[in-house]
């Protein structure tokens, strides 16, 4: 592993490059997930390499539907075993929900390297290892377990390629994704789309965790019937755009007048059920049944 000075400028983005090559190494993610975190670096770095309020906003609501959720699943793939182990182990034990690898570049080796890592940061169990092609797919996704993938009523998908996407919610599962790319297949596909950094995102939603426990399922089913999912979409393309802009200014010299509210008045988004309603009132295109 190389060395990175703590005081380097772009620290967090290499030691995360650090991680995804020792998970190459380790025989967990494929050599196509370097291209993929490239891919997820460059939008990182467009949105600002900070969670975006709108992205908050959809953890919360992911949190929401994991804990009412019957059978909530977490797909682990190649690349957030690398990135994110011991939350995505903390997150399958505080909400309940069943770890289960499914891979696309999919080979017996991987998915029990996978399976091990998720036991050494915790895991009780781990499925994957005897999936079957169950998924209307061609490729190695279509693999899931029966009691996993199959049987879930939400599937939380940090890191995914697209078409399984659209698979599930056509099965009438409810899919969360993290996607650093809003304009991805993914992102257009779930039902709640986090466009976050997987670092960011899982310690976030775990955090969360114990206020939206004690909440009852009525309040979270508020929160969930509040939120459209287009608006999230809209809100990090938006994020973008001004950040391009902005840029862009900086480079033309142009000088921006200070419209950034004072953070002291930019009301953090509480996590209750009655704001979430206020601060999205849209109607809801989640499938509810
Ligand atoms: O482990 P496997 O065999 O299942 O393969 C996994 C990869 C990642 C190779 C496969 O799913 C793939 O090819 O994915 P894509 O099509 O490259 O899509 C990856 C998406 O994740 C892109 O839209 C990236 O912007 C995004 N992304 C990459 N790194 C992160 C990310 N999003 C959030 N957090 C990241 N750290």
């Amino acid at each position: 592993m190389t060395e990175i000075p703590k005081n380097h400028p772009r620290y967090e983005s290499l030691i995360t490059r650090e991680q995804i090559v020792a998970g190459v190494d380790k025989g967990i993610t494929s050599r196509q997930g370097l291209l993929a975190q490239g891919r997820g670096e460059a939008f990182d770095y467009l949105i600002g390499e900070r969670t975006i309020e709108s992205a908050e906003y959809a953890e919360a609501v992911a949190v929401s539907l994991l804990l009412l959720a019957e059978k909530p699943v977490i797909s682990v793939n190649g690349n957030a075993a690398a990135l994110v182990p011991a939350e995505l182990v903390t997150l399958a034990k505080l909400t309940g929900a069943l770890l289960e690898v499914n891979l696309f570049h999919r080979t017996d080796e991987r998915v029990k390297a996978i399976m091990g890592e998720l036991k050494a940061n915790g895991a009780d169990s781990v499925l994957g290892e005897n999936a079957e092609p169950l998924l209307p797919l061609e490729h190695e996704r279509s693999k899931v377990e029966r009691s996993g993938i199959y049987d879930a009523d939400v599937i939380f998908v940090p890191l995914e390629d697209g078409d399984r996407c659209q698979v599930l919610a056509d099965m009438k599962k409810l899919v969360i994704a993290v996607d650093l790319n809003p304009l991805s297949r993914t992102s257009q596909a779930a039902h709640v789309s986090i466009v976050d950094n997987l670092k960011r995102a899982l310690p976030k939603m775990i955090e969360m965790i114990p206020d939206f426990r004690s909440m009852t399922e009525e309040d979270l089913w508020e929160i969930v019937e509040a939120y459209d999912n287009k608006v999230i979409l809209i809100d990090a393309i938006e994020t973008i755009k001004e950040n391009l802009t902005k840029k862009q200014n900086e480079v033309l010299g142009i000088e921006e007048e200070n419209n950034e509210p004072d953070p002291k008045d930019v009301k953090k988004m509480e996590r209750k059920a009655e704001i979430a309603r206020k601060v999205m009132m849209r109607g809801s295109d989640l499938i509810m049944e």
